[in-house]
């Protein structure tokens, strides 16, 4: 692997994912792969887990970390071509990332969409000008269209709780009050079209994903419909596609409480988190034996550092 900026720069996804569970029993015994080694941590947006998670596995893997906050911390940068920088960006992602690829042997980004321009975030303007222009390998830490590290983890998590070979597994659309990102649930979906699952995707009219991701996934436009017998219900909000980057409807029916997860075969509940108690889900169901979101949490450590080692192995 060299750059691990969507879930296609896997090249053996049900083999990864086998290898990740293996990583976990054994964290640090790979632990002279990245000695004398450096990764970036760019961040553009706020982050707990993917922050942590990726230098704790970069730290089992022998690596050093450097974390910078970009926007806060860095100097406002240009991505755009030719243009006459008299505003108030200082510095263009030409010679950032260049600069940055001479202190470092990874470079990892977290650049959420605009939810504003459409165009400009289906271009992943800030991670397309980092592999550009970068001279070391580019991790994606969530971009404007996928988080792939999280739908690697959410496998992992998956497979370590599956019951059965084929699970039924849902996504459901829940309300939130801010307007959030797609990304999640994009990587997500290509991820259950490319395992062995039932896949179902549940959400209000006006808020279908785009259809290049969703391709010919089940769409149920009943939530309490597409619940039942479910193994796992994974829940996530979005903002609207169509109507790019808008709330339409914070309809609290949305929300995951104990009586719907009645409607499942006793589904374990998944979300990446941050999640907000009692707007997205109930207390009850989120404090339950079937709730797994601290596990699929510590998924993230060993989904960061099989990419990390395969970066590894790689660039040697
Ligand atoms: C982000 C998202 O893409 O939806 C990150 C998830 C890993 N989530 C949020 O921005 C939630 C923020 C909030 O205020 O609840």
């Amino acid at each position: 692997m060299n750059n691990f900026c969507n879930l296609s720069d896997i090249v053996d996804l049900k083999s990864t994912i086998k290898e990740a569970i293996d990583l976990k029993k054994n964290p640090l015994q790979f632990k002279v792969l990245g000695e004398g080694k450096t990764i970036c941590l760019l961040f553009f947006n706020n982050s707990l887990r993917t922050r942590l998670s990726t230098q704790k596995a970069a730290q089992n893997l022998g690596l050093n970390t450097i974390v910078m906050n970009f926007g806060s911390e860095g100097w406002e940068l240009e991505f755009e071509d030719g243009v006459i920088m008299s505003q108030n960006k200082s510095e263009h992602v030409k010679e950032a990332a260049k600069v940055i690829s001479q202190y470092c042997d990874i470079i990892a980004i977290r650049a959420f969409a605009s939810l504003t321009d459409k165009e400009k975030d289906e271009t992943e303007i800030i991670l397309t000008n980092f592999k550009k222009y970068a001279r070391v390998p580019v991790i994606n830490m969530e971009s404007s269209l996928g988080h792939p590290l999280q739908a690697l983890a959410d496998a992992i998590t998956i497979e370590e709780y599956k019951a059965v070979k084929k699970p039924k597994v849902v996504l459901s659309w829940v309300p939130h009050p801010k307007a959030l990102p797609h990304a999640v649930a994009n990587s997500f979906i290509e991820m259950m079209q490319l395992q062995d699952a039932d896949f179902v995707l549940t959400h209000p009219k006006g808020y279908e994903l785009n259809p290049e991701i969703t391709k010919n996934s089940t769409i149920e436009y009943n939530q309490e419909k597409a619940f039942e017998n479910a193994d796992f219900i994974y829940v996530k909000n979005w903002s609207s596609y169509e109507n790019y980057g808008q709330v339409l409807n914070t309809d609290a029916s949305w929300m995951i409480t104990a009586d719907k997860m009645k409607f499942t075969n006793n589904a374990k509940f998944m979300h990446c988190l941050p999640v907000r108690r009692n707007v997205i889900v109930t207390d009850e169901v989120l404090d339950s034996e079937d709730s797994i979101v601290i596990e699929q949490a510590n998924n993230r450590t060993y989904s960061a550092q099989i990419v990390l080692k395969k970066i590894l192995e790689n660039n040697g």
